[in-house]
């Protein structure tokens, strides 16, 4: 079985884009591949976080994997830091990776180039990480959003070039990016992705445990376009072909049969359409979170996914130490 490995940072409340572009895919390949899903919470910390809210996120977030249809007995679900290896291994990486590399990555550039001041030198190494993560465990493919990719390029070269150096340590990963939801857009300014960072009164973003009639509101008003014509067309009508990407993954018709059946429709009912589909959604993740918090579940899950998840990445950082000569053998 191949192996599949992601993972999401719980730096805020988890939504739709998240959902759409992530949390519903890895449920969907449980049943085909050995899933391995972690809560990134060390990459979380390369910004600052209040430890009060993180320890709530990170509940959330597990909690709404589960809500999600993740199931622990298919998949191992852990948090990041209760696998030390990762962060060993990550700084083995680090020392295999170009500063020019680090510096060519747009999360950084973008980061940086706005002036921010004091970015911390976590932030500027968290594509080393990211690749420990994924290296590790010899995934066969990593399933992320669009803004992940250039991270996943590198977890690939740096395999490519330890490969050739050390001979073979670790399986090159394939990136996988969904055709319909890699990027779902900011309902308020559908020109920026649909972000948990990005505070802009919250208006653009449905968060999955969002009361239904707060997310039906933010979709009635979410920025369209004066053209009154349902048109896929990202370019000139981002607003209208973003409700179009949420819809057609929502409910799997496809964008063009969607646009048919509005040929003489307005921007009115495509939204109460999408809304429809967002609050049957949530719905359906918020009654489970409820009976997931009550459970014991979350507590158990991770324990058991980081006992398997520990064999396996314990195993590959030894031969990695080993075969970079960093070990003695002491029996
Ligand atoms: P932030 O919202 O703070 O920018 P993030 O949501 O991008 O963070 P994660 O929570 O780690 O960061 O993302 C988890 C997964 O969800 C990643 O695979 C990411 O690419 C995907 N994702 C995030 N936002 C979107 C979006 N708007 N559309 C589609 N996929 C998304
Ligand atoms: N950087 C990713 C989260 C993440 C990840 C990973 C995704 C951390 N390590 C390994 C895939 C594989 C993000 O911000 N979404």
């Amino acid at each position: 079985m191949k192996t599949m490995l992601s993972g999401v940072k719980p730096s805020g409340q988890l939504h739709l884009g998240n959902y759409i572009g992530a949390l519903r895919n890895f449920v969907a390949y449980q049943d085909d591949y050995q899933m391995i899903v972690f809560i990134a919470n060390l990459h979380c910390i390369t910004v600052p976080q209040d430890p009060i809210e993180l320890h709530t996120n990170l509940r959330d977030c597990i909690a709404l994997y589960l809500a999600c249809g993740l199931d622990p007995k298919k998949s191992i679900i852990f948090l990041q830091s209760d696998v030390m290896a990762h962060a060993q291994l990550g700084f083995i990486i680090g020392c295999h990776t170009y500063l020019g590399e680090l510096n060519r990555m747009t999360q950084f550039k973008d980061k940086s180039s706005k002036g921010e001041q004091n970015l911390s030198s976590g932030f500027y190494t968290y594509p080393t990480l990211m690749a420990s993560d994924i290296l590790i465990y010899d995934a066969d493919f990593v399933p992320v959003g669009e803004d992940q990719k250039q991270h996943v390029e590198l977890a690939r070269d740096v395999a490519i070039r330890m490969n050739n150096r050390y001979g073979p340590l670790f399986k090159v990963p394939e990136c996988l990016t969904a055709k319909v939801g890699a990027r779902i857009m900011s309902l308020s300014d559908p020109l920026k992705k649909m972000s948990k960072s990005d505070r802009d009164g919250d208006k653009g973003c449905i968060y999955l445990l969002d009361p239904l009639d707060k997310a039906r509101k933010k979709i009635m008003s979410a920025v369209t376009d004066s053209l009154a014509s349902v048109r896929f067309d990202k370019e000139n009508q981002p607003g209208v072909s973003n409700l179009l990407q949420i819809l057609s993954a929502l409910t799997s018709e496809p964008i063009d049969s969607i646009t048919n059946r509005y040929q003489s429709l307005g921007y009115g009912s495509l939204k109460k359409e999408v809304a429809d589909a967002v609050c049957a959604t949530l719905e359906k993740i918020q009654s489970r979170y409820k009976e997931i918090l009550a459970s014991g579940l979350i507590e158990s899950t991770l324990s058991d996914g980081a006992y398997r998840a520990k064999i396996l990445a314990n195993a590959k950082l030894k031969l990695v130490q080993e075969k970079i000569g960093l070990e003695i053998e002491t029996q």
